[in-house]
């Protein structure tokens, strides 16, 4: 048995019985409230689900299970995918386990590729990536056990069996897409010998002569791997997991959610803005033109992408993280420094649109120009590296969801003429 199966296996019957007991005690207790405008604004703020892997203060950012993110730039993906199934770092033995899992299960079958090969050649990268993991459905653990019969106490297992396999992958299948869209030649192989972070670097192909990329990718896949439940791909995950959809359906339908320019799409968005203010003025800009080109952006309707966030009122901590990485392995790189150069400008652009509720910069506005630094100027893949990480969130939010026992999610809708007749905007029909 793998000893991340043993630790989950000794904790489980614990968080059952807490959330058991502490429905039982106090289900009837109110923790929320919900107004007209929050209904109708994306249900910003209403706390109407529960997930233990991470939770995001508006004023401090990212805490993964306890740990503030600061605490964890230096720890390999792995670690970060063990601590947030379980709540605790893995010890060097442990850690050993779960990267020889990921070893021995990995293998994308071959037909995903031919799968991936009949499509448009111009499919978009996410388009691939999501097709090739719901392509290997087929392979469902938990399907293949929940059609025979199985306890609902054993949903757990299964689906970690599921999520490993899509986890050991998903950095081939990513480099895969990769390789194919852009055509940089025939795939390489995994190498069993370097870390999930690393081999992912490796199976790109990207020069790398002196391990900088694969230290950013070990970063990248940190830093994106989980933001609490609400956001839109963890929040859809977890929506379709509770149908008792598996892991393949599941987190297919989460990455779906991520391929949105108003959640992870951003990061190509963004690049793709920085190049084009790059294009206009020949070069960096004067702080004077690219306040000029925020407005222009604003004034025609877009959003600055990269920037606010639905939760967040501080600077991204995530975004300070590549900010620094920046700063010490490539601070004269021009798309980099006008990129630290929107950083200096744009809030203070964004402050003066009192609509606006963050003007800070969030986890996509500097990632992409690192990226292009090591030469991986696609930008509409970059959505695709940031899919690998959130997937370790996503997969251990339905490992503890299917662990505790979690119904299936239906909240109540209501019609607008419902709504008019609640706040007294309507007198009420006679039926
Ligand atoms: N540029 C222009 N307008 C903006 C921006 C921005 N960066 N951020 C917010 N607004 C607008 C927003 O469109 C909305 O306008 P309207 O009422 O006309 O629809 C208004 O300001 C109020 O929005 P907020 O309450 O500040 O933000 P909300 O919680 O609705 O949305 C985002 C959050 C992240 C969707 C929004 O800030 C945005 O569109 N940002 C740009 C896209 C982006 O960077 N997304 C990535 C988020 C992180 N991620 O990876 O998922
Ligand atoms: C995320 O990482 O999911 C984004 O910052 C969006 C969010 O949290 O809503």
């Amino acid at each position: 048995m793998s000893k991340l199966k043993e630790k989950l296996e000794k904790i489980i019957p614990g968080m059952r019985d807490d959330i058991r007991s502490l429905i039982k005690e106090h289900g009837d207790k109110e923790i929320s409230t919900v107004n007209l405008k929050q209904v109708y604004g994306g249900m910003r703020g209403v706390r109407a689900m529960v997930c233990d892997t991470s939770v995001v203060p508006p004023d401090k950012g990212l805490i993964i299970r306890n740990y503030p993110l600061k605490d964890l730039f230096e720890k390999m993906p792995e670690e970060i995918f063990w601590l947030l199934c379980t709540g605790e770092l893995p010890k060097a033995d442990e850690l050993k386990d779960l990267q020889k899992e990921y070893n021995e299960k990995g293998g994308v079958p071959g037909y995903v590729w031919k799968v991936l090969e009949a499509m448009p050649k111009d499919s978009h990268p996410m388009c691939m990536l999501d097709t090739g993991i719901l392509a290997m459905e087929g392979e469902s653990a938990f399907r293949a056990g929940y059609t025979k019969g199985m306890r609902k106490e054993d949903y757990w297992v299964p689906m970690l069996e599921d999520c490993i396999r899509i986890l050991a992958c998903l950095p081939e299948l990513a480099a895969g897409v990769y390789r194919m869209r852009y055509n940089k030649g025939p795939r390489i192989a995994p190498d069993p010998n370097l870390d999930w972070g690393a081999d992912y670097a490796h199976m790109l192909g990207l020069p790398d002569p002196k391990g900088d990329f694969a230290k950013l990718m070990r970063l990248y896949l940190t830093l994106h791997s989980d933001h609490e439940g609400g956001n839109v791909s963890a929040h859809t995950c977890h929506c379709v997991g509770s149908a008792l959809s598996d892991a393949y359906y599941a987190v297919s339908a989460g990455l779906n959610g991520l391929a949105g320019p108003l959640h992870g799409l951003a990061n190509q968005e963004c690049l793709k803005w920085v190049i084009e203010v790059m294009d206009k003025f020949k070069g960096a800009p004067t702080k004077e033109q690219l306040e000029k080109f925020a407005w222009d952006t604003l004034n025609s309707g877009k959003v600055i992408p990269g920037y606010g966030h639905a939760v967040l009122r501080i600077t991204d901590p995530r975004y300070d993280a590549f900010l620094a990485f920046g700063k010490q392995y490539c601070p004269d790189d021009p798309v980099f420094k006008t990129v630290a150069l929107v950083f200096d400008v744009v809030p203070g652009v964004l402050r003066q649109i009192q609509k606006i509720a963050d003007p800070w910069p969030n986890v996509d506005a500097g990632s992409g120009s690192l990226l292009y630094h090591y030469g991986m100027k696609e930008f509409e893949y970059y959505t695709v590296l940031f899919s690998v990480s959130r997937t370790m969130g996503m997969a251990s939010q339905l490992i503890v969801s299917r662990a505790w026992g979690e119904p299936i999610e239906r909240p109540k809708s209501s019609t607008t003429e419902w709504l008019k007749e609640k706040v007294g905007a309507k007198e009420p029909v006679r039926q």
